[in-house]
């Protein structure tokens, strides 16, 4: 049995049907890739630690449209959403516009958003104008390869340890306690 406790941080993999989400999480967690892996139903969940040593539970979403409702459940509380974007498709800016307004609606703004794009191993890359509209750092990703899989880990590693997991907690506590006095 491994040494993992509870784990402390909650981190929340996101973006469309098949761009890849399951094969990052199964590279990272165990440095595995399986060119057939099976689309997922509802979340898969792993726990497991970033290179720094701190104990994540990794939420994997199923992508399809039809469990779009459940996102919100996972979202809320998250410290760090991976959004994948995939690099064989046509880039949809006003889609990861969209998604990224969802994902802030129930998120808290001390959640961080990391974006993965994936399958640079492949070469028709096609998400060349993306830079143009994200601010952020992108982490140009393979789990074929395992190219910058690591480094995305290393980089939610260090962006954890300085923030407090137990204040989102209390935070979500009291919002639970709110709900129940306006039921009563
Ligand atoms: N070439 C390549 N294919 C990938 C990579 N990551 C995922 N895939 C393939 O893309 C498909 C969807 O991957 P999956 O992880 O199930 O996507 P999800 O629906 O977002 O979880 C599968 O056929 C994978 O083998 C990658 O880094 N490189
Ligand atoms: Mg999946």
């Amino acid at each position: 049995m491994g040494d993992y406790s509870l784990p402390n941080y909650k981190i929340v993999l996101t973006g469309e049907y098949s761009v890849g989400k399951s094969s990052l999480m199964c590279r990272y967690t165990k440095n595995r890739f399986d060119e057939n892996s099976v689309s997922t139903i509802g979340a898969a969940f792993s726990v497991t630690k970033t290179p720094n040593g701190l104990n994540i539970g990794i939420w994997d979403t199923a992508g399809h449209e039809r469990y779009n409702s459940l996102l919100p459940l996972y979202f809320r509380g998250a410290h760090v959403i991976i959004y994948c974007i995939d690099s064989t498709r046509n880039c949809d800016i006003s889609k990861i516009n969209k998604d990224i307004e969802n994902i802030k609606l129930d998120t808290t703004i001390s959640t961080k958003i990391f974006f993965a794009v994936t399958k640079c191993d492949e070469k028709n890359r096609k998400i060349e104008s993306l830079e143009t509209y994200v601010n952020d750092k992108i982490y140009y990703t393979s789990s074929k390869t395992g190219t910058n899989i690591q480094e995305l880990f290393t980089d939610i590693g260090l962006y954890l340890e300085n923030i407090k997991p137990e204040i989102k907690e209390t935070l979500a506590v009291e919002h639970e306690k709110k709900k129940k006095c306006c039921n009563v």
